[in-house]
């Protein structure tokens, strides 16, 4: 079969759908177990502060999951179309508009928020005036111009998803100040009219909100518009493309790789490492070739040819192109016409994105989702294990008074009591820890907090606002990365530092209390140091791509840093979200070891009391102490069992699937 090395194996096809299904059941399934195990901690009294915490993010990490997958390419390639073809031929027509020359005038989101109405939001252009970057105008509903959809009337759907390709005829003066008229680049310009105007989308964003069974699931569909408006938006660029978990890239077979499409490519969708089997590259438009004066051997060979000269241009191989007809993909689907379906390949596109991309998603979802149980059952174990050694503790406290007169029990009844006493004065002790370790928290805090990188931020705009700094932007650029991943690392030291200090005295209060306190681990902040450099990476490719020259406008630099800014406060945010977890995670051990060393001293005398009053034999209690210790045995298992299922993976999608694209 000539496709089977992107069929990656699998035997049965599976769509794109019906794999975001699955992850969908596997998350509702998840969320169930989730909800279950946390009804049992509490049931049985293991739900310390750091353990709800915990289970309280696993719920939303779940629950808010959302997977993107972008459409990047040159204008009338077929974005709109393959989005048309792959997710939206249940609409029987064509739901996003597709048609010759610029259609879709900008970036569009499609996703679901049950909170908001079934909807078109549009921002329009002029903000573009403003120096908010989209995300703060996300917050700010009434700026966006709404329509309302009705999602069971496809003809009205249709009809008012017509409105992102509006336009509006301005002067050069006002493209200019809108970002869409440069006079240094006249081969990028709009065109200008007779009447001396020039036409700009109307709108800069589009939100779309609909119930649709996969968008319900989590998925965001994010459609561009082609090359120009794509540059003029610097946050589509260094924030929602880089960001999403799946870009597909498409050619046109009759075109192929034009020096637009190259460079779109270069700037959009070259990545190394991590983020390279998330790409996807489509020669769509395989129907143009399909010739009925030639043979199907001849056409197929001809489909090859130009699969096989694009994957050179873009320093693929043939195999990760992928050809197919969204056209013919979206009229065989509505028509039901399987041979035309089969024709048009899109069943290859479709299950390489599920595949590829949904098997990556979730395998690193999985991944951290199974991090944390298993710190969750490290927490909620402790608690357990600590009870039982108590329990064993007072067995032996008991066995010892066999044969013993009442004066000994008497005198074991005042040493338990002088041994609480003392033990109430190991509070202050047990507090001076907890503000030592506080303070030296909040120094780590205030490194990666918010008026930290404001600091930062000023810097950056105050350099780029320097005339003449075009060639030093990018030096301006790498010495801010610097500082930052140095803030990074120190964050890190002080955490190794803290952690040795925990340490310290938690091992001090383990021989003077008995306790069996464990300093967490400290967060590996590595992976926001990636974060990091992922960023700087997209930031760099984009200011190397020929928008340097606009770094000369202030407010376009101003733009750009802000839109910097809104990507790393995400970043800090998260990395402050494990810091404090961990240091919660500490503290509820201390907490949880003095709650029940309390709660132990009083048993230990109630025991006694009831030998003292013969109230029971202390065969008979040793006996209640060992049923205690079966059924706290019993819990451990319980424990196993439950976050086992919570981490185990079903043997269908345990496999990783091998990375769709190589890094060119
Ligand atoms: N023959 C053929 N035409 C196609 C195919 N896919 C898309 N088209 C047509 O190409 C034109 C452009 O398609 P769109 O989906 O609007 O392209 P786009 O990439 O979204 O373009 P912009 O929105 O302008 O950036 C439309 O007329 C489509 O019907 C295909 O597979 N075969
Ligand atoms: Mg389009």
């Amino acid at each position: 079969m000539l496709y089977s090395k992107i069929t990656l194996g699998d035997p049965v096809a599976i769509s794109f759908n019906e794999q975001f299904d699955r992850h969908g059941a596997w998350r509702r399934q998840f969320a169930l177990r989730l909800k279950l195990l946390s009804e049992w901690l509490r049931d049985h009294d293991l739900l310390d502060a750091a353990v709800e915490e915990r289970l309280r993010r696993l719920e939303t990490q779940i629950r808010s999951d959302k997977v993107m997958v972008a459409f990047v390419a040159e204008f009338s390639r077929g974005k709109s179309e393959l989005i048309n073809a792959i997710f939206f031929a249940g609409y029987k027509r064509r739901i996003m508009p597709a048609s010759a020359g610029r259609t879709t005038m900008c970036p569009t989101e499609l996703g679901y928020d049950s909170e908001v109405p079934p909807c078109l939001r549009l921002l329009p252009i002029e903000t573009r005036l403003q120096p908010q970057p989209l995300m703060e105008w996300r917050m700010v509903p009434e700026k966006w111009t709404r329509f309302d959809l009705d999602v069971n009337d496809a003809g009205q759907l249709a009809e008012a998803l017509e409105r992102v390709s509006e336009v509006r005829r301005v002067t050069i003066d006002e493209a200019r100040a809108l970002g869409f008229w440069h006079d240094e680049f006249p081969e990028d310009n709009p065109l200008l009219g007779a009447d001396g105007k020039v036409e700009v989308p109307r709108w800069r964003h589009a939100l779309i909100n609909i119930a649709h069974p996969l968008l319900k699931q989590g998925l965001v569909i994010l459609d561009t518009p082609g090359l120009n408006a794509i540059g003029a938006e610097p946050e589509l660029t260094v924030n929602l493309i880089p960001q999403a978990h799946a870009v597909v890239f498409i050619l046109a077979a009759d075109t192929g790789v034009t020096k637009s499409d190259l460079a779109i490519w270069r700037e959009h969708l070259i990545s190394d490492g991590d983020s390279a089997d998330s790409r996807l590259v489509v020669l769509n438009k395989i129907d143009m070739m399909w010739d009925a004066l030639r043979t199907p051997y001849e056409v197929q060979a001809e489909i090859e040819r130009q699969r096989s000269t694009s994957a050179e241009i873009l320093g693929l191989g043939q195999e990760q192109v992928i050809p197919v007809s969204a056209q013919k993909g979206l009229v065989a689907k509505i028509n039901d016409d399987a041979a035309l379906l089969q024709a048009s390949q899109l069943p290859v596109l479709e299950r390489a994105l599920s595949q590829g991309v949904m098997g990556h998603r979730r395998t690193i979802l999985r991944a951290a989702v199974s991090a944390n149980i298993a710190s969750l059952r490290a927490e909620a174990g402790r608690a357990i294990q600590i009870r039982r050694r108590d329990l064993a503790e007072q067995t032996m406290e008991l066995k010892g008074l066999r044969g013993k007169n009442t004066a000994v029990i008497r005198q074991m009844r005042a040493r338990i009591e002088q041994e609480q006493r003392e033990f109430d004065v190991s509070g202050a002790r047990v507090h001076a820890v907890r503000s030592v370790h506080l303070k030296l928290l909040r120094e780590v805090l205030a490194l990666l907090g918010t008026p930290a990188l404001k600091t930062e931020m000023a810097e950056l705009t105050a350099k780029l606002r320097q005339p003449g700094i075009k060639l030093g932007a990018r030096k301006a650029y790498a010495q801010t990365f610097d500082r930052l991943r140095a803030t990074l690392r120190q964050a890190q030291a002080s955490s190794t530092e803290i952690q040795s200090m925990l340490t310290g005295t938690f091992r001090q209060l383990n021989a003077e209390y008995g306790f069996s306190l464990q300093a967490p681990r400290e967060p590996d902040l590595a992976r926001f140091q990636r974060d990091l450099d992922l960023v700087e990476r997209s930031h760099n490719q984009y200011l190397g791509m020929g928008n340097m020259f606009r770094l000369a406008q202030p407010e376009f630099a101003d733009r750009l840093v802000r839109a910097l800014a809104t990507r790393l406060r995400v970043i800090y945010e998260s990395a402050l979200g494990e810091l404090e977890l961990w240091n919660k995670s500490a503290a509820a051990q201390l907490d949880a070891q003095l709650r029940d060393r309390r709660r132990n001293f009083g048993r230990r005398i109630e025991a006694i009391e009831r030998i003292q009053q013969a109230a029971s034999g202390l065969d008979e209690r040793i006996a209640e102490i060992d049923g205690q210790d079966v059924a706290l045995a019993a819990l451990e298992a319980k424990l196993a069992e439950l976050t086992g299922q919570l981490i185990e993976a079903p043997a269908e999608q345990a496999a990783a699937p091998e990375p769709l694209l190589k890094s060119a």
